[in-house]
């Protein structure tokens, strides 16, 4: 099977399912990363992106309580806590002077908070920072808010862009397959609702992500469905810009008697969503989670983003990540010069802002 996958990286055609599967389970580990890697050059060359963000986690307080998540607590939980308005604009305020060009603002599903809140929140930034993109709320919080606002999917979206949201960060895909959310997250979006937000974001030219969340209870052929279904929805309307693989961590969950995933596996995640996700131009290996020595090297496995600067991350830092809350641009960038690629800052929507 190798040789008929070489010859289809080679000429541009589709993976199917069997040889995604091939990939993940018996490929080579290393003719994995080599056409990965091709992939990568062939779309990107030698540049490899980051940007210098902040992310701005508006309130721990969730009414979803997913199991894999170590970060969302009850109302009455001691280190419960939300930003007001004002603090959520001071909070993101400090960090201009450092040359972010991107608020990354994600929250929970908190009980009482009305959409009011977060559109607000979205127009005291752009308001004042109009320059800087904003990149806010999962398709899950999206879900949400038309919840709570008695409002549709577009409408929500519709006045978010209105008041300057720029575009939407990839979470809350987890596994797109209801069985699997059932078990990890049943008060949340379903696989249909997720896609929906992102096929209507789409249509009305707001650019989002797409994640997986993977190494919890779900089996190599969901992740190859779940790529897959991603795919289908990026043919029909496009605007995914990057795929971002999440490895599960375990601490603080509801599932610490599962083994976070080793080495071998995300960068073999990263190597088969490059070559699975055939159009999607990039697929980030986020740093955070995945530790700045694999997400080095996993820029040989096909991954040519690295995400930003981040500067306080919370989420992952809940479940005991081991990385830093975030690093400087000169680390940055020596760590993908190390690596022999070229690194390239970029704005939200992967613009150029500065080569290295
Ligand atoms: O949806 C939560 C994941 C996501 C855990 O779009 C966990 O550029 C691992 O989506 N172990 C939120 N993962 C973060 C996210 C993201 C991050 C960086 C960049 C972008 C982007 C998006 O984090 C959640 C969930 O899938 N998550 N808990 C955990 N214990």
């Amino acid at each position: 099977m190798f040789d008929t996958i070489k010859e289809k990286v080679a000429n541009n055609i589709r993976l199917s399912r069997e040889e995604g599967i091939y990939l993940y389970t018996k490929c080579d580990f290393l003719d994995l990363a080599a056409l990965a890697r091709q992939r990568k050059i062939s779309l990107t060359e030698d540049k490899v992106y980051f940007n210098v963000n902040c992310h701005i986690n508006l309130s721990n307080v969730c009414i979803s309580r997913c199991k894999f998540c170590a970060f969302g607590v009850d109302p009455d939980h001691p280190s419960a806590y939300l930003m007001s308005r004002e603090e959520a604009f001071a909070y993101g305020s400090k960090y201009v002077d450092s040359g972010i060009t991107e608020f990354h603002i994600v929250s929970a599903m908190h009980p009482d908070m009305p959409f009011e809140y977060y559109l607000e929140i979205v127009s005291d930034f752009y308001k004042h920072y109009p320059k800087i993109h904003i990149q806010a709320f999962t398709a899950v919080e999206i879900v949400h808010f038309a919840k709570i606002a008695n409002k549709s999917v577009r409408e929500i979206l519709t006045e978010l862009k209105t008041a300057g949201l720029g575009s939407i960060p990839g979470g809350g895909a987890e596994i797109l397959n209801d069985n699997i959310r059932n078990q990890l997250c049943p008060k949340k979006a379903t696989s249909a609702e997720w896609l929906e937000v992102h096929k209507i974001a789409h249509e009305l030219n707001i650019k989002t992500n797409c994640t997986m969340l993977y190494g919890h209870v779900e089996s190599i052929e969901d992740r190859i469905d779940h790529m897959i279904t991603i795919r289908e929805l990026q043919d029909i309307a496009p605007g995914f810009q990057s795929f971002i693989p999440l490895p599960f961590l375990p601490s603080n969950t509801g599932l610490t008697e599962i083994k976070r995933s080793s080495a071998v596996e995300d960068l073999r995640t990263i190597a088969v969503a490059r070559l699975m996700l055939d159009n999607i131009e990039h697929i980030k290996a986020f740093w955070i989670m995945l530790t700045l020595p694999i997400a080095q090297i996993a820029l040989d496995f096909g991954a040519d983003d690295v995400d930003g600067t981040v500067i306080e991350e919370k989420i992952m830092h809940a479940a005991d990540v081991e990385t830093e809350k975030g690093i400087s641009k000169s680390r940055m960038i020596d760590l993908i010069k190390e690596a022999g690629y070229k690194p390239c800052e970029r704005d939200t929507l992967y613009n150029i802002v500065r080569t290295f």
